[in-house]
C-alpha cells in the first residue's frame, strides 16, 4: 500500500468469467524464443502481471498447456514460429518501427503479440495486460497499434546535487551529493514505469545546467552510461541537457561562440567521446539565453546558428538537438506596459523559421508564459511552418498545487492538442502540428517536465502518478479521451472496483476545474508567492521584474494584449483566432484577463460581472475542495489503507488551503474594488 509499484500494481482480478477466460489463455508456457534483452524484459512484466492479477504461474518456453491455449511474443522475424504463423506480411507491414500488432488465433490458439522492434513488443505485452487488468475481453482480439508521436519525452530537472527544481516528491532518485545513484534497481522500476506509459526518451538532467553537471558530457560519462544501460533495455533514449558554455567550463576553449572553429571542433568531439559509450544517445536538451542561462546571443549570433551547431555535432551519430523557445527577457521595468513576455517566444523564434537543420527540434511551452492553470496556446504552434517542434508541458505541479493539491492535467492536454490554430487555412489542431503530419516533420512529438522524486510513491501525492500515466498515454496516442486514460490508471493502480473507479475519476475529472476555481481568475494567472510558487500571493510577482502581471487597481483587472491599447500579443494567432482574442466580446470567459483590461463591473459572458465571478468561484471552489475529500473518505475500507491514508491527507490539506486561497483573493478584490458580494457571504 506505499504506491511504489504505481500501474504496475497489477492488482488481484475478481473470479468470474473473464477471470476463467485469463486463466485459460495464459497459464500454459508463454512462447518466447528472443534472448534479446527488451524481449526478455516483456517476458518477466508478462510473468509479473500475470502472477499477480490472476495467482498463476507462467513459464517460458515453446511448450502449449495441455489444452493447446498459449500466448506467444517477439519480434515478426526473431524466430518464433507462431509469432511467424500468425501474422502474414500485411500485418507486418502495418505495424511500424515502435508499433505492434496483437490477436487472438482460434487455428493457433494462441494470443500473438507480434512487432518489428523489441520495444515494440514491450508496448505490446503491457498492452495485453492492460486489457487484462481493466477486464477487457481477449478472445477475439486483433488490433495493430503504432505511436501517434515518434518522441515521447520526460524532462528531469533533476540536479547533481540531489535536488529537484520544481520537484515535490522529495529528491532525486538519480543523484545525491554530487554522485550518480548506486541504487539501479529504483532505476529499473522507474523505466518499467516509463516504458509501459510508453515513454520512449528521457533527459535526465535540469535544463538549468550548472558548473558540476556541464562535466556530465565528459568526467561523468560512464555514470550516464550506466542509466543508459538500463533505460536501453526499456526502449528509452537518454538525453543530456547541456550548458551553451560548455567549452569555456570546461577550460579548454576561451569561448563559447557557435561560429568560432574552436568551439564546433570541441563540441564534435564531445559528441564522438558520448557515443563511444552512449551508442543510442539521444542528443541534447538546451536552455540557451534564458533566465540567465547563457547562449548565443553573447557572440550576437542567434538562436539558429547555436543550435545548428550543437545539430552538426551530432548529426553524424543520429542525434538530435532539443532547443527551448522559452526565451524571454527576466530582467524586465514591470513601469513599461508595453513590453510583453507573452510575445518574447514568437518575436524570437518565428523569424527564424527555416534555418534550423533539419535535426533539431525546437521545444515550445504549451502557452506563451509558463504553465499556469490557464493560458491561450502559444501562438507559435501554427507559425512555424519548416521547422521540427515538440510541445513542452509540465507534469510537475509548479503552478498547479504542487503535487500537494490533486489537479488532474490531462484534461488540460487535451484541450491544447486540441486547440485549433487555424494555420494552412484551418483544421489544424496542435496535435497534427506536434505529431509532425500538418508539415511533414522529420522529427516531433511531445515532451514534459517529470513530476517523479525519491518519495516512495514516486510522485509525492499519489493521485498525482494518473498525470505522469496520463501524459505518456496521450503522447502516444492524443485522441485517446482524459477519461479513458483515467479509467486506465485507476483499474491498474486500485483493481476493477466499479464503485471505487466512480470516485476516483469524478475526483481526477474535476480536479482542474476546481484548482482553477479557487486560484487566479480568467486567465490572468500568477497571484503565487514569488520564487516557491505554492500558496496565493495577489501581488507577488506584481512589481516585478519577470514580465507577470495582473495590473489590479480600483476600477479594474487584467493585462491589455489587444493591437489597439495593448501590447498586440493578440495577433500573434491566425485568422479568427487573432479576432476572437482581440475582441472584449469574443474573448472567451476563461481568458478573459489574460487578453484584456477590463472594469470589475465588466459583464462576462456567464452573464456575471467579473467581480462577482471572482467571489463565486472562489466561494464555490473552496468548498469543491471540501467535497474532494468527503468524496475520498467514501473509500475508506474499500482500498488498501496505506493508499487511502496517503491521498486523505493531501486532500485535508487541500481543503483547508483552499480557505486561504479563497479569502486571499476575495478579501484583495473586495478592498480593492469596494464592491460587496451579491450573497453577502463573509469576505475579511
Ligand atoms: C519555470 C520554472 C523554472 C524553470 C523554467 C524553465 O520556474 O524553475 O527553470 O521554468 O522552464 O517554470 O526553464
Amino acid at each position: 500500500g506505499s504506491g511504489y509499484d504505481a500501474w504496475l500494481s497489477y492488482p488481484k482480478l475478481p473470479q468470474g468469467n473473464l477471470y476463467k477466460q485469463y486463466v485459460k489463455w495464459c497459464r500454459a508456457a508463454v512462447s518466447v524464443t528472443e534472448e534479446q534483452d527488451t524481449v526478455q524484459a516483456a517476458l518477466r512484466e508478462w510473468q509479473r502481471g500475470i502472477t499477480s492479477m490472476l495467482d498463476i504461474e507462467s513459464e517460458s518456453g515453446a511448450e502449449p498447456a495441455a489444452d493447446g491455449f498459449t500466448v506467444a511474443f517477439g519480434t515478426f522475424h526473431g524466430g518464433n514460429p507462431l509469432i511467424e504463423a500468425i501474422f502474414d506480411e500485411a500485418a507486418i507491414q502495418a505495424v511500424g518501427p515502435e508499433g505492434f500488432a496483437v490477436r487472438t488465433s482460434l487455428t493457433h490458439k494462441c494470443i500473438a503479440v507480434g512487432a518489428s522492434s523489441p520495444a515494440g513488443v514491450l508496448y505490446g505485452v503491457f498492452h495485453l495486460l492492460r486489457l487484462i487488468g481493466s477486464q477487457k475481453e481477449i478472445e477475439r482480439l486483433d488490433e495493430t497499434v503504432n505511436p501517434v508521436n515518434a518522441l515521447r519525452m520526460i524532462n528531469h530537472w533533476d540536479n547533481f546535487d540531489g535536488s529537484v527544481e520544481r520537484g515535490y516528491s522529495g529528491r532525486s532518485f538519480l543523484y545525491e551529493n554530487n554522485r550518480f545513484t548506486d541504487d539501479l534497481d529504483r532505476i529499473t522500476d522507474y523505466a518499467r514505469l516509463m516504458s509501459t506509459a510508453g515513454i520512449n526518451a528521457i533527459a535526465i538532467n535540469n535544463v538549468n545546467v550548472h558548473a558540476l553537471e556541464t562535466l556530465f558530457i565528459s568526467t561523468y560519462l560512464p555514470d550516464v552510461a550506466r542509466i543508459a544501460d538500463v533505460f536501453r533495455i526499456y526502449g528509452i533514449r537518454l538525453f543530456l541537457s547541456v550548458n551553451f558554455a560548455g567549452p569555456m567550463h570546461e577550460g579548454e576553449v576561451g569561448t563559447a561562440d557557435p561560429l568560432d572553429a574552436g568551439v564546433r571542433e570541441w563540441w564534435k568531439k564531445k559528441a564522438a567521446e558520448i557515443y563511444a559509450v552512449v551508442p543510442d544517445f539521444g542528443g541534447f536538451v538546451v536552455k540557451a539565453d534564458s533566465e540567465n542561462r547563457p547562449g548565443p546571443f553573447t557572440y550576437g549570433r542567434d538562436h539558429a546558428d547555436g543550435a545548428n551547431m550543437l545539430a552538426e555535432a551530432l548529426e553524424p551519430f543520429g542525434g538530435i538537438v532539443i532547443w527551448r523557445c522559452f526565451v524571454y527577457n527576466c530582467k524586465q521595468d514591470w513601469r513599461d506596459r508595453k513590453t510583453d513576455r507573452a510575445r518574447a517566444a514568437y518575436d524570437h523564434f518565428k523569424p527564424l523559421d527555416g534555418k534550423f537543420h533539419d535535426n533539431v527540434i525546437l521545444q515550445i511551452k504549451n502557452g506563451p508564459m509558463d504553465f499556469q492553470v490557464r493560458e491561450p496556446v502559444s501562438p507559435l504552434f501554427g507559425a512555424l511552418e519548416q521547422t521540427n517542434q515538440v510541445i513542452e508541458f509540465q507534469i510537475a505541479q509548479e503552478y498547479t498545487g504542487q503535487q500537494r493539491h490533486v489537479c488532474y492535467l490531462v484534461p488540460q492536454w487535451k484541450e491544447i492538442m486540441e486547440f485549433d490554430t487555424l494555420a494552412k487555412g484551418g483544421a489544424a489542431p496542435v496535435k497534427h502540428i506536434v505529431d509532425g503530419s500538418l508539415w511533414g516533420n522529420r522529427f516531433s512529438g511531445v515532451a514534459a517536465v517529470s513530476n517523479v522524486g525519491n518519495d516512495l510513491n514516486w510522485t509525492g501525492h499519489l493521485l498525482a502518478q494518473a498525470n505522469l500515466y496520463g501524459f505518456g498515454r496521450l503522447a502516444w496516442n492524443p485522441e485517446l479521451s482524459a477519461e479513458e486514460i483515467a479509467a486506465e490508471w485507476i483499474s491498474l493502480t486500485f483493481g476493477t472496483d466499479a464503485a471505487v473507479a466512480g470516485v476516483i475519476s469524478r475526483i481526477l475529472l474535476d480536479s482542474w476545474e476546481i484548482y482553477e476555481s479557487y486560484t487566479a481568475p480568467l486567465g490572468v494567472g500568477w497571484m503565487i508567492n514569488p520564487e516557491h510558487h505554492y500558496g496565493p500571493n495577489v501581488d507577488g510577482y506584481e512589481y516585478s521584474q519577470w514580465g507577470t502581471y495582473h495590473y489590479a487597481d480600483h476600477q479594474g483587472i487584467g493585462v491589455d494584449r489587444t493591437v489597439a491599447t495593448g501590447t498586440g500579443y493578440s495577433a500573434q494567432y491566425m485568422g479568427s483566432n487573432a479576432q476572437r482574442y482581440d475582441s472584449l466580446e469574443e474573448c472567451p470567459d476563461e481568458l478573459l484577463l489574460f487578453f484584456h483590461h477590463v472594469p470589475y463591473t465588466h459583464v462576462l459572458n456567464s452573464g456575471k460581472t467579473v467581480i462577482q465571478h471572482i467571489y463565486d468561484t472562489h466561494f464555490a471552489g473552496a468548498e469543491r475542495a471540501d467535497g474532494l475529500l468527503a468524496a475520498w473518505s467514501g473509500l475508506k475500507g474499500s482500498i488498501a489503507e496505506g493508499l487511502y491514508a496517503q491521498v486523505e491527507e493531501r486532500l485535508r490539506g487541500q481543503a483547508a488551503h483552499s480557505k486561504e486561497w479563497r479569502d486571499q483573493i476575495n478579501t484583495y478584490f473586495y478592498r480593492k474594488s469596494g464592491i460587496e458580494d451579491s450573497g453577502a457571504r463573509k469576505i475579511y
